[in-house]
């Protein structure tokens, strides 16, 4: 596997673009070496511009739940750009997939479209924020809701990559009303709520988070937290931009049987484009304007490209009565698979997955909140990772990101997957 190609165009990058990417996490300084560039994708598959195919493990962060180039959403994107690509006013398409989503989701009755998963967090604290007229949140240490200053304290993903969980730029005036707990600790969630009392707008949770590692609820965690909020007269806050549509039809909500009162989405919910969303039930959304004082917008917000895009890749799930129960099966296998080739090598582990998101912790204990996830061996995941990758297997850059199982994904795929593991899992 050479890189030269994409060695020369990310020289070419770093000249015009900020580390030589859109999105830090691209750039591989977690793991080190020369990030991937990629020409084109299929199914499960990237073509790199060295002419290298890898199996991809990362689908975009995870929109690619069906594949790249998945045929309905690019037919559906190429006959929608021929009648124009964007009007700033009210189309039918839209009425359409909020429709779909809302039937698909359960305790919403509105949804509001917007471009990015961070776009939909930062406008449901909001929304919290103005319903209640509360100014705190809890967020969890590790967990990741985008890039919105309210967000960046103690944050998973790249920010912990980059050692920067507290990013410069966000004002003391910001972070005091930004209150961190720990992921699976309910007391400390009471605690919080004791010093806090009747501060509290709203807490904001990963349901299964997937920005340290993908790390389950403990048992009987969400459900503590729907009744701490109720107990407080506060919000719960799904951030479902990477458990919406991939855990189950409805969601975590409908996995766990768990009601938030405010979900926000991205990732599979536009279908590979941009596209992010932000639901709850009449009372709490008819607070957004123009209906409600609380003011939100956005130029290309509900674009019809985005709504094309996203609206053929929810009636695919929604039609395919199977689908998540494939995925479940598949990850289910993978996860097996890994688990016998890294026990072979005598490699110190964890693998954590709910459905089908998955990671992989070269630590034996358990890994369940922020804390525990930064335990894992990053020396040992760097070698992992390029092992893979001259293997063909691209895996998430980084011991603090899930891994999104798609369902182009064959038999024969984790099949080759598991051998190279246990290939590479020999030199660790
Ligand atoms: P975007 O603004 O990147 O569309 O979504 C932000 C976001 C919100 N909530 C959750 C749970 C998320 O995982 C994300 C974004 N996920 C990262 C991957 N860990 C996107 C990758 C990147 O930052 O480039």
């Amino acid at each position: 596997m050479l890189y030269q190609r994409s060695s020369q165009l990310f020289a070419e990058a770093e000249k015009v673009i900020p580390g030589g990417v859109n999105s830090p996490v691209r750039a591989f300084k977690s793991v080190g070496g020369t990030p991937i560039f990629v020409k084109e994708a299929k199914g499960a598959y990237l073509y790199d511009e060295d002419g290298n195919r890898l199996i991809d493990y990362i689908n975009s962060w995870g929109p690619m739940i069906l594949g790249h180039a998945y045929e309905p959403v690019v037919n559906a994107v190429i006959e929608k750009a021929k009648k124009g690509t964007s009007f700033g006013m009210p189309t039918q398409l839209e009425t359409e997939i909020a429709a779909l989503a809302v039937s698909m989701v359960p305790n919403i009755d509105k949804i509001r479209f917007v471009n990015s998963g961070t776009e939909a967090c930062m406008s449901a604290i909001r929304l919290a924020r103005g319903y209640t007229g509360r100014d705190k949140i809890i967020k969890f240490a590790g967990c990741y809701h985008g890039h919105s200053d309210s967000f960046l304290i103690q944050a998973g993903s790249g920010a912990v990559t980059f050692g920067s969980p507290n990013s410069p730029g966000v004002t003391q005036g910001t972070a005091k009303d930004t209150l961190l707990a720990t992921y699976n600790d309910l007391q400390n969630v009471k605690d919080l709520f004791e010093a806090n009392k009747d501060q509290i707008a709203a807490i904001i949770i990963e349901p299964v988070a997937g920005n340290m590692g993908c790390i389950p609820p403990a048992e009987g965690f969400l459900q503590g937290l729907r009744e701490i909020c109720d107990a407080n007269s506060s919000l719960l806050i799904f951030d479902e931009v990477m458990t919406g549509f991939r855990l189950a039809k409805g969601g975590a909500q409908e996995l766990f049987d768990i009601k938030a009162d405010i979900v926000a989405f991205g990732k599979v919910i536009g279908g590979g484009l941009p596209v992010g969303a932000f639901a709850a039930r009449n009372e709490i959304m008819n607070y957004l304007a123009p209906v409600g004082p609380v003011y939100q917008a956005g130029t290309l917000s509900g674009n019809p490209l985005a709504m094309a895009a996203g609206l053929e890749m929810l009636k695919a799930l929604n039609n395919d009565t199977d689908v998540f129960k494939r995925l479940e099966e598949k990850t289910a296998y993978l996860e097996k698979g890994i688990r016998e080739k890294l026990t072979e090598a005598g490699l110190a582990y964890t693998i954590n997955r709910r459905c089908s998101m998955i990671s992989v912790h070269f630590d034996a204990n358990p890994v369940t909140d922020f804390k525990t996830a930064s335990n894992g061996d990053n020396d040992t995941f760097k070698k992992f990772f390029h092992g893979l990758l001259k293997e063909g297997i691209y895996i998430a850059p980084s011991a603090y990101e899930t891994w999104f199982i798609t369902d182009a994904l064959s038999y024969e795929d984790l099949d080759f997957t598991i051998n190279a593991i246990g290939k590479v899992a020999k030199d660790l």
